[in-house]
């Protein structure tokens, strides 16, 4: 069916365009009709003669996150990346925010993706290695890495990550580092890069879109816009398997891991790991809550459609 179609990886996505890679050159190209799926940066696509997306391949590791939408208004998933290896999850040294790392992680998990932590401008902190170490731990990520742009530390550790014909996603909050990490593994200033803001150390959403590189060893990176809300969408994969496994050995079968006695969870993790898992826990069984109240509206919809049908 897809004979005369040439398979092709999206780089980059655009409003209606998408920029390709096919065999021999780079071309922005169109969408043709109703496709199953939006394309988004790293799906690999059929490419037809007139130069237009008409299938979009089946995909493996994705990373997909709730669509910052209106309070109250429907919820729906905007997928980031797709066809995804290794998420490469960045907090900046010396004061990592373990919340942000932990939601992040959760959110590559997810999508079936493994992750690593990336916590960057190490040449800030002296202890770098051994608070990334500790916080990968905590998480139970068997990659930690703690690197610095400016004195190329622990940049020998990450490229090693990277390997050849396998695809990393950055993801992590504005001014976190993840261009200036694009920019130093692909030894060019490829991407722009911008200061935080000196008051909060806030980034100023320098990078707008997702976009796909190829570094000189063969593997593929994706450099993305640090994201504002990293709402879950769909559960948090198994980035939280030390809660999940301990959970089978507390006294109640519906333990909270709250007050309930015999907890085990409690008795073996630290407070804060629980409270994160807690909040994320809260906010999926929302959004599950949501999406189950909009399947019925639709079912519902599709059922009156049908009856007006039938009697019109
Ligand atoms: N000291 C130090 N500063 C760094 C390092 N890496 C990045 N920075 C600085 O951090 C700031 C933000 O870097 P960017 O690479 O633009 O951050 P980003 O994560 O791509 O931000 P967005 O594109 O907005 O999501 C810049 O001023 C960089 O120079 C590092 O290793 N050490
Ligand atoms: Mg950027
Ligand atoms: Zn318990």
């Amino acid at each position: 069916m897809h004979s005369e179609l040439t398979r092709a990886r999206v780089l980059a996505q655009y409003r209606g365009h998408w920029l390709v890679a096919l065999e021999a050159e780079n071309r922005l190209v169109t969408a043709r009709g109703r496709l199953t799926e939006t394309p988004v940066t790293g799906d690999w696509v059929g490419v037809d003669e007139g130069g237009a997306i008409a299938h979009v391949f089946e995909r493996s590791g994705t990373i997909v996150r709730r669509a910052p939408g209106e309070r109250g208004g429907p919820v729906s998933a905007h997928v980031l990346a797709a066809n995804v290896d290794l998420a490469l999850v960045t907090e900046p040294l010396p004061d990592p925010k373990a919340r942000r790392l932990e939601r992040f992680a959760a959110l590559a998990a997810s999508g079936g993706v493994p992750v690593a932590l990336v916590l960057t401008k190490a040449d800030l902190d002296e202890a770098g290695y051994e608070t990334a170490a500790a916080l990968a731990r905590r998480m139970g990520v068997a990659d930690a890495v703690a690197v610095s742009a400016v004195t190329g530390e622990g940049m020998g550790v990450l490229r090693s990550l990277l390997t050849p014909g396998t695809t990393a996603v950055l993801l992590g909050a504005s001014g976190t580092g993840k261009s200036t990490l694009v920019n130093a593994l692909l030894g060019e200033e490829r991407m722009k890069t911008n200061e935080v803001r000196a008051s909060d150390r806030r980034g100023r959403h320098t990078t707008v879109t997702r976009e796909l590189l190829t570094l000189p060893s063969g593997a593929s990176l994706i450099d993305t816009p640090g994201i504002r809300v990293a709402g879950l969408w769909d559960g948090t994969g198994e980035s939280f398997n030390d809660v999940d496994s301990l959970a089978t050995e507390c006294r109640f079968a519906d333990c909270g891991h709250d007050t309930e006695p015999g907890c085990a969870v409690r008795e073996a993790l630290d407070p804060e790991r629980i409270a994160a898992w807690r909040k994320l826990q809260r906010e999926l069984a929302w959004v599950t809550d949501r999406r189950a109240a909009q399947r019925q509206r639709d079912e519902w919809h599709k059922q009156i459609t049908r009856q007006m049908r039938k009697s019109g």
